[in-house]
């Protein structure tokens, strides 16, 4: 008999949960960065063994105050996940438990299935002894069916996380072909690359006032020609973005194109266009269109 079922990765902002989904299925998918609130939509990530299948949902960040309607989206898609998930996998980060992780676990009283905690980032902790009071201090939070300490970045103790979930999943047969990976589209990882090298190179609060749409994904057979859209918000971050004699968006359309080449297989001819919709990250219609739709 198979064992098969649906795991959440979720936490607060910048624990490393999307930084875990990749290592665990040992596959670039879903976007990191080390500020908060990277991750914005569910993404499943499906890992198939030979007796069980673990679907992965890399979940974006929980944020106490949503301050607009693209957070409260956020905010949405994380606590869907709940809904429908065998296991929630609750990263936390090693060097510190806050009122942000009391928050996301109070969100765990109306889930009924299993709890895993992940305490992630142990390569970080200079004192490793720190980690036995850290781990019973759990316990006083939430009964957790297992508590098991991380390095999601350096790949440390994946295997017995890996253990740990597949003895908790259900006996079901696959939810999915065996050689499928992802549920996403082409078009949204290819937004989402392009979007990982804006957060890793702009500052402050520039990330939060962009999001990028594809305008066209054209399979050609030895290239895919992709065109894409950078929405800011205001005129002046338009020139940021572009940089003076257009070099940063030159270097965010290489790095990107490169990461797409790696994920398609294929050569890719990539054009970026910068433009400004004002708060579009609190506009509903605008976060329709830039494909921030519920579940
Ligand atoms: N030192 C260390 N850093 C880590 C580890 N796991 C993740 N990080 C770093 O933490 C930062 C955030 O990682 P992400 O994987 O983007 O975190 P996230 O929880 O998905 O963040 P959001 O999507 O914003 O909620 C990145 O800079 C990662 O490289 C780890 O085990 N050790
Ligand atoms: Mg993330």
């Amino acid at each position: 008999m198979t064992r098969a079922g649906y795991i959440a990765l979720l936490g607060r902002p910048n624990v490393g949960k999307s930084t875990l989904l990749n290592h665990l299925i040992d596959y670039k998918l879903s976007i990191t960065s080390p500020r908060p609130q990277t991750t914005r939509h569910a993404l499943l990530g499906i890992q198939t063994l030979e007796t069980a299948q673990l679907v992965y949902v890399d979940t974006p960040g929980l944020q106490q105050n949503a301050r607009n309607a693209l957070n409260r989206h956020m905010n949405r898609a994380a606590t869907h996940a709940l809904s429908y998930v065998d296991i929630v996998v609750l990263v936390l980060d090693a060097l510190q438990f806050n009122t942000e992780d009391q928050a996301v676990i109070k969100q765990l009283q109306r889930f009924t299935g299993t709890v895993i905690a992940a305490v992630n980032k142990i390569d970080r902790l200079s004192d490793k002894t720190r980690l036995l009071p850290y781990l019973s201090e759990l316990q006083n939070h939430y009964p957790f069916a297992a508590s098991i300490p991380i390095s999601a970045l350096q790949r440390d103790n994946l295997a017995a996380l890996q253990q740990t979930l597949i003895e908790h999943l259900p006996a079901a047969p696959f939810l999915f072909a065996a050689d499928e990976l992802t549920t996403a589209s082409s078009r949204f990882l290819a937004a989402e690359l392009i979007r990982e090298k804006l957060f890793r190179r702009l500052h402050e609060e520039l990330p939060y006032a962009l999001t990028v749409e594809i305008e066209h994904f054209q399979e050609e057979a030895q290239l895919l020609r992709i065109a894409a859209k950078i929405w800011v918000e205001r005129q002046g971050q338009k020139g940021i973005v572009i940089g003076a004699g257009g070099h940063q968006l030159r270097d965010i359309g290489r790095a990107a194109r490169l990461d797409m080449q790696t994920l398609f297989g294929k050569k890719v001819f990539l054009s970026l266009w910068v433009k400004v919709r004002s708060d579009w990250s609190d506009d509903e219609r605008s976060l329709q269109q830039f494909g921030y739709h519920d579940a």
